[in-house]
């Protein structure tokens, strides 16, 4: 049965008695997916065609505050500067919290911060849709229950289902109209000596957003047939690789996973080409730095920027070739289910 966000909310919440409180606060991490997440089953619920695996960011994300308001609307304010109502953001905040407003109605003074380098292209919807979940649990006195609240922030932004948890994270597709086994969890597995270095290409927005990309390249690539399969077996390879602890299969696991949905990107029509010839000199030097003995490997999402994994020990070989890279360590940071 297809249910609309609002019904869905219903669904998902875990058992609690609603009570609105006047304010809350949370903070939640980016992350970094390793097994991507491209293309949607479903797209009012943002069911996914394939699962996903990603690495939180540690401290690396964002912290949003709710207040009730006496106001006829939302008031945002983004990185210490308010919003117009009118613009895309304030439009997608606003509805999401509509879907809890029918469990008590009330306006909120959303202050949110990003402590992501704007500059390092991180900033995304993930970590920005899973603390305002998370706030909003806050403020309707819903417990924070990973797997309920998965399912909820998913209907926001489908990589801020991932965004809950420290280190690994899994988002089961499901197979479920109403998506309710569709969420993300924790793997129990940590790797304390892995790091990500972001290698910033350019800061400019990119054209095209991930929703209408995906949209693009499910309508109209033929490669895609074979992108569920391939997300299956690497998914199950990362797993592999984590519990093992085997870097080598981690890190190639990974590029081939990024390359792969690049691959359909750039065989959509018109073709997604999110690379910068920065971007393309990055993944060389990388490849050169392999040859020369240094195991680093990249990522990269829905933009030109370039995402390194590499382990400590290799953190200054790495910054040899990448000298502006910024390393995160995501094994530091509060663990947003804790509050
Ligand atoms: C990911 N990306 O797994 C993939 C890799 C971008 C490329 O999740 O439409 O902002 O809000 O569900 O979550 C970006 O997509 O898209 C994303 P919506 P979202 O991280």
């Amino acid at each position: 049965m297809s249910l609309s966000p609002a019904e869905a909310l219903r669904l998902y919440l875990p058992e609690c008695t609603p009570a609105l409180q006047t304010q809350a606060e949370a903070f939640a991490p980016s992350n970094i997916a390793l097994c991507k997440y491209w293309g949607k089953r479903q797209a009012a619920l943002n069911l996914p065609v394939n699962s996903s695996l990603s690495i939180s960011l540690g401290e690396l994300g964002t912290r949003t505050r709710l207040q009730v308001i006496d106001a006829p609307c939302d008031e945002v304010w983004l990185n210490g500067q308010q919003l117009d109502i009118d613009s895309r953001f304030v439009r997608k905040v606003s509805q999401f919290i509509d879907l809890f407003r029918s469990l008590a109605p009330a306006h909120f003074r959303v202050t949110t911060h990003n402590n992501i380098p704007t500059a390092a292209g991180l900033a995304s919807s993930a970590s920005g849709f899973a603390a305002l979940t998370l706030a909003l649990a806050g403020i309707y006195a819903i417990p924070r229950d990973g797997r309920s609240l998965s399912r909820i922030a998913r209907m926001g932004s489908g990589s801020a289902s991932r965004s809950l948890f420290c280190g690994f994270a899994q988002w089961h597709k499901g197979e479920l109209d109403d998506g309710s086994d569709s969420f993300a969890e924790v793997l129990s597995e940590a790797w304390p000596d892995l790091r990500i270095g972001v290698v910033e290409i350019t800061t400019a927005e990119k054209s095209v957003d991930s929703r209408a990309g995906m949209t693009r390249t499910t309508d109209s690539c033929l490669l895609y047939e074979k992108w569920p399969q391939q997300a299956a077996r690497d998914l199950q390879t990362l797993r592999q690789a984590i519990a093992a602890q085997d870097f080598t299969l981690l890190g190639e696991t990974a590029e081939h996973n990024a390359l792969s949905m690049h691959a359909t990107m750039i065989a959509s029509w018109p073709p997604l080409l999110y690379w910068q010839p920065a971007s393309i000199e990055a993944m060389q030097q990388v490849w050169q730095c392999r040859a020369q003995g240094i195991e680093v490997y990249f990522t990269m999402d829905a933009g030109p920027n370039i995402k390194l994994l590499f382990q400590q020990q290799s953190i200054e070989a790495v910054r040899v070739c990448f000298p502006t890279m910024t390393v995160v360590d995501p094994w530091h940071g509060p663990d947003p289910l804790q509050g």
